[in-house]
C-alpha cells in the first residue's frame, strides 16, 4: 500500500557544497530525511519506471534511512533499485552503477570526511543520469521544494532485506541488491595494468593502504589484496563501521597521522595511502614525502598516458579554483585545455561529459578521471602505482624530478573550524568591500596584483556561479584564497588557501610553512584572521 503522509517543511535543507550534511540528531527529527527525499523526487521529472541506485558509506543512520529511501523509491513510481549489499556504496562506486546501468540518477547517504555516529554527521546527495552531483540548477530546486513542502509517498511496506544478494519487490518496484564491490573492481581492472602491478608488489614493492575503517575497506582488500597480490595486512583499518572507530575518515595529515609516521620512518613500505569517509578523496605519502593533492594531480596528469585507460592522451584539465596552479603548467606543456571551477565535483560533470576534459582534482585531496563523475580515492591510488609500476623510481625521485621540469607550488591550506557564522560572514564581506583597492597594495615584498570574488562561467551550459571565493593574487604568481566551506554541520569554517610559485631548483627543499611564511603573515593582516576570529592559530593545516 502506498500512503501519502502530511508533513511541515523544515527551513534548513539547504545542500552544501556536497549534498545536505547535518548532524544525526537533525536527521531523525519527525521526517527530515522523508521531506528532503521527497523534495529531490519533486524536482525531477521523467523517473516513472527508471532505475534509482541506492547507498552509502556505512556511517551511523544509513541503514535506516536506506529503507525510507528504497519505500519512498517504489511509492513515487521507481521501477528499479540498485542497492549496495548492507547499503554500502563508495561515492566513486555509486557513480559508476549509475552509468553502467543507465540508471536515471542516485542517492548517496554520506557525510564524507565528517565523524560519524549517533551525535555525528550524516549526510545524503542526489546524484543525476551521468554518474556525477546534480548541479546547482537542480539543488536549488530541491531546496526551494523542501521549504514548501506538505506531504512526502512511502510504501507501508516490511522492510528490505539488503543484506541478501538478488531481487525482492516492493509495491511492484524491483529492489536489486548487489555486490558493491565487483562492478568498480572490473572498471579498475579495465583501466590499470593489474600484471604490471602484481609484478612489482611480487618483486617485494611494499604498499600500506588506511581505509580508516570508513567504506573503501572492502573495496582495498579486493583489489589491492586480492586481486594485485598485495600481502595481507597491507590494507588497514578495512572493516567499515558505523562510528569509524571514533575516528575523523579525513585522509590528511591530521586524522592520518599515524600513516604518515609509518611512511616518514627509516624501514618504511614504498608507497602509503588513504582514503576518506565515502571514499572519493586520497592521500598519497611515499617513502620520506607526502605528495599535496595540487602536485598529485599535475603528476598523475603528466604520467596518466602511462596507463592504459589514459594511453591516448588528455582531453584536457580542470581543478578547483582553491587547487594550485601545478596543474596549469603540466596542460601547458601539454598543450591540452585547462579549466578552473568553484569547489566540489559537481562543477567538473559538464566539462567531463563534453569531452573537455580527462582529469580532475581539487586540492582537497580529491582527483578523478572521466570513468566517473565523481572523485574517486582507490582510482588515485591504483593511477599511482601503474605509474610507479612502469616507471620503477621511487615516489621521492619522481616528485622531485617533476618539480624540477616545471617548478614547485608551495601549497598549504589553513582551516578555522567552528568559528563563529558571524565573525566568518563579516570577515568575508570586509574582505569584499576591500577588493577594489587592494590592487598595487604592497605588503613586504609582495604587491597584489588583483582581487577578486571568483565567479564561474561554465563554458558548456553558460550557467554563472557567483561568490566562489575570495582571491588575491600577488606579482610573481603566489596567492592566497579564502572561502567558507559549505561541508560543515556546526559554526563556520574558514578556509585560507596559500600558494607561492618556485621556479629555482635549488629551492624546492624548504619546509612549506616556512617557505610560505610571509604569505600566511599577510593573510591575517589582509583579513583580520585572529582579531575577528578569536583565534590564534589554524585548527588543521594541510
Ligand atoms: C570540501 C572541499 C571540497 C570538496 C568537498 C566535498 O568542501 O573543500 O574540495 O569537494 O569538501 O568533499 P568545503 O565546501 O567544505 O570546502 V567530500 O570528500 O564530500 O566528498
Ligand atoms: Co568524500
Amino acid at each position: 500500500m502506498i500512503k501519502t503522509v502530511s508533513t511541515k517543511p523544515y527551513d534548513d535543507q539547504k545542500p552544501g557544497t556536497s549534498g545536505l550534511r547535518k548532524k544525526v540528531p537533525v536527521f531523525q527529527q519527525p521526517n527530515y530525511a522523508e521531506n528532503f527525499i521527497q523534495s529531490i523526487f519533486d524536482s525531477l521529472e521523467g523517473f516513472s519506471g527508471q532505475t534509482l541506485v541506492i547507498g552509502g558509506d556505512g556511517r551511523y543512520y544509513n541503514r535506516e534511512v536506506i529503507q525510507i529511501a528504497i519505500k519512498m523509491a517504489a511509492a513515487n513510481g521507481f521501477g528499479q533499485v540498485l542497492v549496495g549489499r548492507g547499503g554500502i556504496l563508495s561515492t566513486p562506486a555509486a557513480s559508476h552503477l549509475i552509468r553502467k546501468y543507465g540508471a536515471f540518477g542516485g542517492i548517496i547517504l554520506s557525510a564524507s570526511h565528517n565523524p560519524g555516529g549517533p551525535t555525528e554527521d550524516f549526510g545524503i546527495k542526489y546524484n543525476v543520469g551521468n554518474g556525477g552531483p546534480a548541479p546547482e540548477k537542480i539543488t536549488d530546486a530541491i531546496f526551494a521544494r523542501s521549504k514548501v513542502i506538505d506531504s512526502y509517498k512511502i510504501a507501508d511496506a516490511a522492510d528490505i532485506n539488503i543484506d541478501l544478494e538478488g531481487t525482492q519487490t516492493v509495491e511492484g518496484m524491483t529492489v536489486t541488491v548487489v555486490d558493491p564491490v565487483t562492478d568498480y573492481a572490473d572498471l579498475m581492472e579495465q583501466l590499470f595494468d593489474f600484471p604490471a602491478i602484481r609484478r612489482m608488489f611480487a618483486g617485494g614493492f611494499r604498499v600500506v593502504f588506511d581505509a580508516m575503517s570508513a567504506v573503501t575497506g572492502p573495496y582495498a582488500k579486493e583489489i589491492l589484496e586480492n586481486r594485485l597480490g598485495a600481502p595481507k595486512g597491507s590494507v588497514l583499518n578495512f572493516m567499515p563501521l558505523p562510528d569509524f572507530g571514533g575516528h575523523h575518515p579525513d585522509p590528511n595529515l591530521v586524522y592520518a597521522r599515524a600513516l604518515y609516521d609509518t611512511m616518514m620512518a627509516d624501514d618504511a613500505p614504498d608507497f602509503g595511502a588513504a582514503s576518506d569517509g565515502d571514499g572519493d578523496r586520497n592521500l598519497i605519502i611515499g617513502r620520506g614525502i607526502f605528495v599535496t593533492p595540487s602536485d598529485s594531480l599535475a603528476l598523475l596528469a603528466a604520467n596518466a598516458h602511462l596507463a592504459p585507460g589514459y594511453s591516448k592522451g588528455l582531453a584536457g584539465i580542470a581543478r578547483s579554483m582553491p587547487t594550485s596552479g601545478a596543474a596549469d603548467r603540466v596542460a601547458d606543456k601539454l598543450g591540452i585545455g585547462m579549466y578552473e571551477t568553484p569547489t566540489g565535483w559537481k562543477f567538473f560533470g559538464n566539462l567531463l561529459d563534453a569531452g573537455k576534459v580527462t582529469i580532475c582534482g581539487e586540492e582537497s585531496a580529491g582527483t578523478g578521471s572521466d570513468h566517473v563523475r565523481e572523485k574517486d580515492g582507490l582510482w588515485a591510488v591504483l593511477l599511482w602505482l601503474n605509474i610507479l609500476a612502469v616507471r620503477k623510481e621511487s615516489v621521492i625521485d619522481i616528485v622531485r624530478a617533476h618539480w624540477a621540469t616545471y617548478g614547485r607550488n608551495y601549497y598549504s591550506r589553513h582551516d578555522y573550524e567552528e568559528v563563529d557564522t558571524d565573525a566568518a560572514n563579516g570577515l568575508i564581506s570586509a574582505l569584499r568591500d576591500r577588493l577594489a583597492d587592494l590592487p598595487s597594495k604592497t605588503f613586504g615584498a609582495l604587491t597584489v596584483e588583483k582581487a577578486d570574488d571568483f565567479a564561474y562561467h561554465d563554458p558548456v551550459d553558460h550557467s554563472v556561479s557567483e561568490h566562489q571565493g575570495i582571491r588575491i593574487l600577488f606579482a610573481g604568481g603566489s596567492r592566497i584564497v579564502f572561502r567558507l566551506s559549505g561541508t560543515g554541520t556546526s559554526g563556520a569554517t574558514l578556509r585560507v588557501y596559500i600558494e607561492r610559485f618556485e621556479p629555482d631548483t635549488s629551492r624546492h627543499d624548504i619546509e612549506t610553512q616556512k617557505a610560505l611564511a610571509d604569505l600566511i603573515a599577510v593573510a591575517d593582516e589582509i583579513a583580520g584572521i585572529k582579531g575577528r576570529t578569536g583565534r590564534s592559530a589554524p585548527s588543521v593545516i594541510t
